[in-house]
């Protein structure tokens, strides 16, 4: 990777992907692509190229890549799950009909690209339990059809035109600097808020509910390792499952609770949430990312809700 373009730089993964390749990759390096209406600011803007880079406009995207001789493009545009429910068509248009375009760009221009996949590619028949690699995925969402989609045209472009494209099935992904919004597991990162707020905390999601989960660091950590990796020990390309830690939200409410004895919580289960929620699996199996390309994750639930009530407090009290 010499010129990365990250489409969807101010967005959650997005703006802490973005400078994290910055600080490796140095900062003219990374070119952070953004819709008009949600502009890169502060650092963001300060710390290397901006510029247009839209999904649904396939031109913008070619105009950057050649202006800034980009060779790897994260395409991080997608609506997260529950979002994708209430507006399926702007789903599909995002995340399919955009992720076309951007592969016919890395085509023209022999660029690699990241999309990732989810734990939502699942569906109720798939095995909820150290959930495998390859398995059924018959998932009833947009948003999880839409991100099987992703991994079999990404698939597809790399076996028939030699695309070199690379990708994970995220868990629901834990920070405290840009706020998630509209995921099934945003419950997870709302929970902290609550717990530095003096907060009570409405739970979402029924106790009981596993669901994989994992700290950003660890999410960035990923994205840059898959596509550094030397690519003849690729057995798979798209789609490698990756885990670090798996809980519910009794067992994260302790987590909290250990370091915030007054902290309280309270089910008010969503019936549409729960429903994704019930569909996912209880715990992935990542030996083939494991094996591959040595994934492995530096975080689990306490070291994570250590670090993450630490920098809450400082940014919030
Ligand atoms: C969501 O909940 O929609 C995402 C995901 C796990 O894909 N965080």
């Amino acid at each position: 990777m010499k010129n990365i373009l990250v489409i969807g730089s101010t967005g959650q993964i997005g703006s802490e992907l973005t400078r994290v390749l910055r600080a490796r990759y140095g900062g003219s390096h990374v070119v952070a692509g953004y819709i008009v209406g949600a502009e890169p600011k502060g650092d963001l803007l300060e710390g290397g190229p901006a510029a247009i880079a839209d999904v649904t406009d396939g031109q913008h995207i070619a105009d950057v890549v050649r202006e800034y001789k980009i060779d790897t493009i994260y395409n991080l545009a997608a609506l997260l799950s529950v979002v994708a429910e209430s507006r399926p068509r702007l789903a599909w248009k995002i995340g399919i009909d955009g992720l076309w375009k951007v592969l016919e760009v890395a085509r023209e221009h022999q660029c690699a690209v990241f999309t990732p996949s989810s734990i939502g590619s699942f569906g109720l028949d798939t095995p909820h339990d150290n959930t495998p690699q390859d398995t059924i995925q018959r998932p009833r969402t947009i948003y999880g059809i839409s991100k099987v989609t992703t991994e079999l045209l990404s698939d597809y472009y790399h076996l028939k035109y030699g695309v070199d494209t690379r990708s994970v099935r995220f868990p629901g992904i834990i920070s405290y600097m840009t706020p998630p919004g509209g995921g099934t597991t945003d419950y997870a990162v709302d929970i902290y808020y609550s717990a530095v707020r003096g907060q009570k905390f409405q739970c979402p999601i029924a106790k009981g509910t596993l669901m994989d989960m994992m700290y950003m660091p660890d999410a960035l950590k990923a994205a840059i390792h898959i596509m550094e990796a030397d690519g003849s020990r690729l057995v798979h390309h798209n789609g490698f499952n990756v885990a670090s830690m798996s809980f519910d939200p009794e067992t994260i409410f302790q987590a909290i609770k250990r370091h915030c004895p007054e902290f309280e919580m309270e089910y008010q289960v969503d019936p549409l949430r729960q429903s994704i929620a019930d569909s996912w699996p209880n715990k992935m199996d990542d030996s083939c990312a494991r094996r591959e390309w040595d994934w492995s994750p530096d975080y689990d639930l306490e070291s994570m809700t250590v670090d993450m009530l630490k920098n809450l407090r400082a940014r919030l009290l």
